[in-house]
């Protein structure tokens, strides 16, 4: 005790064996190494999280995007046209004490390619989808999604890839009956994914497997976009085995002319992940 007091860099003889133990050596070393790696990952996932903070709304024509962004930043839908031009506006977060940059990117073929240029300051990519007419446009839809699993599957290695989310949008008009709003979400996700699975799986053997498969042609055009490879068995398409990642499918809906501003709305899933990932 004395010793300590009076010589701090001098400990008992017995104090040093203790501490010098090989357990403790190997333990010691331990710790640092977890806080070592502890401070890496600290790290690495900010940087992740920091290389990114938009949120690109993209898909066909009509599917919502429009109203989404509206919803997401004034609480409300506003009266929307068929707008040839991408929109941009900042959504607080404040729980985060942050914000996401949210860009509306028309549908329209001339103007969707515009997506190459946000990519890569992206954090997410949210694919609308109108789930009322999945059943109609599958081909078409599919041919545009697989635009996007393309350009994020071309992205170099270097590259934080965005996350890939879906929404399958205006699940309000698969209501039916007693059916909960829970529940029409998710039948609009069944739904979505299981049309687009499809579609995107003719594309792929239309692709990969040669002439005269049914579903070919279906806009008269051969593409060679890749971003359709699955690691499952045969190749097969499905977005579980989808080789660029993670895919989350989400049931969304907004209230369309003149809703209350702040009315709890469709979008909540969306706004969870937003909360959770940004
Ligand atoms: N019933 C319903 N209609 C919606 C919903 N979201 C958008 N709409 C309507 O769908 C149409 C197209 O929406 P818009 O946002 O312009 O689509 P965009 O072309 O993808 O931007 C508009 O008439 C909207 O009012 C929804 O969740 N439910
Ligand atoms: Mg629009």
């Amino acid at each position: 005790m004395e010793d300590d007091a009076s010589a701090p860099t001098a400990p008992p003889a017995g104090a040093t064996t203790t501490m010098l133990t090989p357990q403790t050596l190997t333990l010691a070393s331990l710790s640092l190494a977890v806080v070592c790696l502890a401070i890496l990952v600290f790290f690495t996932r900010r940087k992740s999280r920091t290389t990114g903070n938009l949120l690109l709304l993209v898909g066909p024509p009509d599917g919502g995007k429009t109203a989404i962004l509206s919803t997401l930043v004034y609480e409300q839908t506003l009266p929307t046209h068929t707008s040839l031009q991408t929109n941009a506006s900042t959504v607080a977060l404040p729980a985060l004490k942050k914000t996401l940059t949210v860009v509306d990117i028309p549908g329209h073929p001339r103007i969707r390619n515009q997506v190459n240029e946000y990519i890569a300051d992206s954090k997410a990519i949210a694919f609308v989808v109108d789930a009322s007419t999945v059943s109609r446009n599958g081909p078409a839809v599919a041919e545009h999604l697989h635009i996007i699993l393309n350009a994020l599957t071309s992205l170099p290695p270097s590259q934080a890839l965005p996350s890939l989310l879906i929404l399958a949008h205006k699940s309000d008009l698969l209501k039916s009956g007693t059916a909960t709003s829970a529940t029409s979400e998710a039948l609009a996700v069944n739904r979505v994914k299981t049309i687009l699975e499809r579609e995107l799986e003719k594309r792929r053997v239309s692709q990969y497997g040669g002439v005269g498969v049914e579903g070919l042609g279906e806009e008269g055009e051969r593409t060679e976009m890749g971003g359709l490879e699955c690691s499952g068995d045969k190749g097969v398409f499905r977005f579980d085995d989808w080789e660029g990642g993670e895919v989350l499918f989400f049931g969304t809906s907004v209230k369309v002319g003149g809703g209350e501003k702040g009315e709890m709305n469709g979008l909540v899933s969306l706004q969870q992940w937003m909360e959770d990932n940004a």
